[in-house]
């Protein structure tokens, strides 16, 4: 027999409706003020930038329609950004490629970033840039600074395709013909380096990277490694899409290199430009004493001495060489720049514009580099897409303080599905004067080269222990 709530439980039972009823209520009003400062917010915009919501005065209003991520592996894996808008045929092409992250980037341009870009207008690049860096709370780090580097890209891309301008002359114009370019020339021995980088001379090239690989390691950064078993199970761990180990000694490294330069100074002579990665694998007190040993042979840089988390070990290399040093390629925000910078204690800023935030702040990076008279010298590798190789070269032809570009040449199977990108010509790279960056993606080439997961080597010293690679 169901017993009758006494006056207490019928009150509290109304109370808890009546709570319910309450909490439902804000509920749907707490969404509704959400939906409202959400219109606010873009109203507020518009308000105060005085234009339709940031749109080029006579320009119809723009907005975001969708954002399209292309993850593709024509030679390489590579992430493209496609942002696509209201205008029918205006997009921006973005390159978002994390080198053995890819997927993490993509996932979060899908998952968390082209949410909040539906609807916004691309011409307000560096509100878009302050929100998606500043918005999430969480900043900076390389998967989200890649994720913002691509759409930026995008965003500057649809801005120069509206101003009908290629992107150099949008971002201020030429202060320079062209932007002195630099290669790699990788051996198994000092002959074969001098023998690539002379084929690099005769292409054209006034500056080369030399790398050799050091007898007793197996496989040195970049270089091709003496075709060993371990080359070859190199290979079988890359198809299993693991990451291969090689073994790192700094002590025979320090004793070939400065011996490598000597070798190409008296074989090549004084005119070529001679630049050197060091990939981050040194102590400070090694970086000092390499950087001195090289004094001899003038290189045009000395590169990643150090790893990014010692940039104050910077100073005891300044000491003790006055060999140019370059630095950045692993910094992903701004502010990672200004202390080495500031103190002049690096003579070549190397960020990476896909892996700091893109043009936005590249152009930041290289204004406040100006104020300290560093050069610009933006990472360049095969494993960037094109079309942050054009934003490099972009922004390298519109800035005072350019200093030199790191290039590769893609191979065709790339250029089937990114068409664009800068072009080298008698050691200085250029780009076209097609509207904004000048690259383009083909989907459909794209979808034929699904992703293959694949890592960059790691390294390990002889005792087990980790080691940079
Ligand atoms: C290198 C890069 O070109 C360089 O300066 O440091 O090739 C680097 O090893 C790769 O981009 C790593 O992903
Ligand atoms: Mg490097």
């Amino acid at each position: 027999m169901h017993k009758p709530l006494s006056k207490a439980s019928q009150l509290g039972r109304r109370g808890f409706l009546g709570l319910a009823g309450v909490a439902a209520l804000s509920d749907s009003l707490l969404s509704r003020k959400r939906v409202v400062r959400a219109l606010l917010a873009k109203d507020m915009l518009a308000e105060n930038t005085g234009s339709s919501a940031g749109s080029s005065p006579g320009l119809p209003p723009l907005k975001i329609t969708d954002v399209r991520v292309i993850v593709t592996c024509p030679d390489r894996n590579y992430v493209l950004v496609k942002v696509l808008t209201s205008e029918p045929g205006l997009y921006g092409v973005g390159d978002a490629t994390l080198n053995g992250r890819e997927l993490a980037v993509a996932a979060d341009l899908e998952q968390h970033i082209s949410p909040l870009l539906v609807d916004r207008d691309p011409e307000q690049i560096e509100d878009t840039w302050q929100y998606l860096y500043r918005g999430p709370y969480w900043r900076g780090g390389p998967v989200q600074m890649t994720a913002l580097a691509g759409i930026d890209l995008a965003l500057w891309d649809i801005k120069g395709k509206r101003a009908n301008m290629p992107l150099y002359q949008l971002l201020g114009g030429r202060t320079r013909t062209g932007a002195l370019a630099y290669t790699h020339a990788s051996g198994r021995d000092f002959a074969e380096v001098e023998d690539v980088a002379r084929r690099a001379m005769k292409r054209g090239f006034k500056c080369v990277r030399a790398q050799v690989a050091i007898p007793g390691l197996e496989g040195t950064y970049g270089t091709p490694g003496n075709k060993t078993p371990e080359a070859a199970a190199w290979r079988v761990a890359n198809l299993a899409g693991l990451p291969q180990t090689e073994v790192f000694e700094p002590a025979s490294y320090l004793r070939v290199v400065p011996r490598l330069f000597e070798y190409l100074r008296a074989k090549l002579g004084p005119e070529v430009e001679l630049l050197h990665d060091c990939h981050e694998r040194l102590d400070p007190i090694q970086a000092a004493r390499l950087a001195h040993e090289l004094e001899p042979y003038h290189l045009f840089f000395l590169e990643d001495c150090l790893r990014p988390e010692y940039k104050e070990s910077f100073r005891l290399i300044r000491e003790h060489s006055t060999t140019p040093l370059a630095m950045g390629e692993l910094f992903n925000s701004l502010w990672d720049c200004v202390p080495l910078i500031k103190e002049q204690l690096i003579d070549y800023i190397r960020c990476d514009l896909g892996h700091i935030g893109g043009i936005t702040a590249g152009r930041k990076v290289a204004a406040l580099a100006e104020l300290f008279q560093v050069r610009t010298a933006w990472h360049g590798p095969g494993d960037i897409g094109p079309p942050t190789h054009a934003a490099n070269v972009h922004v390298d032809l519109s800035i005072p303080n350019f200093g030199i570009q790191e290039m590769v040449f893609f191979p065709d199977v790339t250029r089937e599905v990114i068409s664009g990108g800068p072009e080298f010509k008698d050691g200085y790279m250029n780009v076209s004067d097609l509207p904004g960056l000048g690259c383009d993606v083909n989907e459909e080439a794209a979808k034929k080269c699904p992703y293959r997961r694949a890592y960059l080597p790691t390294a390990r010293r002889k005792d087990g222990s980790v080691q940079d690679w």
